[in-house]
């Protein structure tokens, strides 16, 4: 373990990992199992079109999620795309900008204009007591993105949605496995879109879910997700290919056995990092609510430059230099992207805390792939530069104009 800064390997000294260390590592599951199931899908010769694994995925989402619907998707992206579609968004509609740019963009590429909220700082999510002021005429619905998979505030954005008649849905793509006063997320607003993308915590490939408990809604959007057939050379929505494959669906089953395995490798992670943490002033590890499920993925510190002496982004070149990858999540936010910051390039005013805190927030290796040794090592890093910021300061300065090239341990 490092313990003066002449070591770090931005500075020139040993990488403390010989393997990058990611956000976002998969977790795989019963290999054995896996392959049986590939086996399986090859001999049946059935390998997308509501095949057998993914109808018994949908009824094992559902189940988990006790909600009566669930959709499996191709990403959580055309199903975010699809569940705005099939509820009737046009115009405008409400979103964090701190968030991924998916969710903004599923809004775009139909035409809609993500109209960005700004969030609450404690909570890293949208502020209910900013939507007011963002509705006009042309406004058909809120999307509220559960960040990090803690659930946003939920009925304070149904009580707006309520009264203004505005349709509520929900970003879930990190929230799998998370609940919410009990229940399980998937329940709320209209519609709930989940991300089983590589990078979650469970995933199946690429792959997502569209769940609902409103009937209506689900086969409409179990139609537009196979091109809008109700029936073999009948078409009755305009639709698109949504469906997820077989082989996905057998890394989602594959997945959902070994669920309870991921989540406890994620938790015990998390209590690590609080404690290798524990006391460093201006690094704040963001909670999860311990009377609620969580799947615990995130690992979300925030840093305060003025009490820690050291900026996000010079935690993070330290860390990357080690071959730790922590990532900006989300840096520079929807807002200061394109298509969005050409629109409106002095968005950051009116989005306060969005813009500070993408500034602050970085994210951590967690999941199966990681263990106490490594948070230990990835914690001691961070002690030492907040630490010794001050002896830091004009060596990161000296080394960023002249990389040093560090030897491989
Ligand atoms: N809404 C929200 C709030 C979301 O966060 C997301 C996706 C969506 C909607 C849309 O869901 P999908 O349509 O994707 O289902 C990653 C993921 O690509 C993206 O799915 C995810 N959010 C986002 C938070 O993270 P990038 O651009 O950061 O991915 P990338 O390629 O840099 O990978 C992240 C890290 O994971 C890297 O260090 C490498 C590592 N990795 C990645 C893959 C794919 C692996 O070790 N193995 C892998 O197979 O977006």
């Amino acid at each position: 373990m490092k313990s003066v800064i002449q070591h770090l390997a931005i500075l020139g000294g040993q990488r403390a990992f010989s393997e990058p260390l990611h956000v976002g590592r998969p977790n795989i599951g019963n290999r054995e199992k896996l392959f049986e199931r590939i086996n399986d899908l090859l001999d049946r010769r059935w390998l997308t079109n509501n095949g057998p694994y993914v109808q018994e995925f949908e009824q094992r989402i559902a189940d988990y999620l006790q909600v009566k619907n669930c959709i499996a998707m191709c990403n959580a992206t055309v199903g975010l795309e699809i569940a705005a579609r099939a509820l009737g968004l046009q115009g405008e509609v409400i979103v964090p900008s701190f968030t991924f740019i998916a969710t903004a963009h599923a809004l775009q590429w139909q035409e809609i204009t993500p109209v960005f909220c700004d969030i609450d700082p404690l909570t890293h999510n949208i502020d209910p007591l900013r939507v007011e002021a963002l509705i006009t005429p042309r406004t058909t619905g809120i999307i509220g993105v559960h960040l990090w998979g803690r659930p946003c505030a939920i009925e304070a954005l149904e009580e707006i949605a309520r009264r203004y008649n505005l349709k509520l849905m929900f970003d879930a793509a990190h929230a799998f496995g998370c609940s919410h006063a009990g229940r399980m997320i998937g329940n709320f607003g209209q519609v709930e879109v989940f991300s089983f993308h590589a990078t979650k915590f469970f995933n199946t490939f690429e792959g997502g879910a569209v769940v609902t408990n409103d009937d209506e809604l689900a086969g409409r959007i179990r139609l537009m997700t196979n091109f809008g057939f109700e029936d073999t050379d009948r078409v009755i929505y305009i639709g698109t290919n949504g469906k997820m494959s077989e082989v996905s669906a057998a890394m989602g089953l594959t997945g959902l056995d070994s669920l309870d395995e991921f989540i406890a490798a994620n938790r015990a992670n998390q209590a690590a990092y609080r404690a290798g943490l524990a006391g460093l002033p201006g690094v704040r590890l963001l909670d999860y609510n311990p009377t609620e499920s969580n799947n615990y993925q995130y690992v979300i510190v925030e840093v305060d430059e003025t009490l820690s002496g050291i900026t996000r982004d010079d935690l993070v070149d330290i860390l990357h230099a080690e071959n730790v990858l922590a990532r900006r999540y989300y840096y520079p936010g929807c807002h200061a992207m394109e298509p969005y910051v050409s629109r409106l390039p002095a968005a950051d005013i009116h989005l306060p805390e969005t813009a500070r805190l993408t500034r602050r927030v970085m994210s951590l290796p967690n999941g199966t792939t990681v263990g106490a040794a490594e948070i230990d090592e990835i914690c001691a890093l961070i002690r030492l530069a907040v630490n010794h910021s001050q002896e830091l300061q004009p060596l990161l300065r000296i080394a960023a104009a002249a990389p040093v090239v560090c030897s491989q341990s």
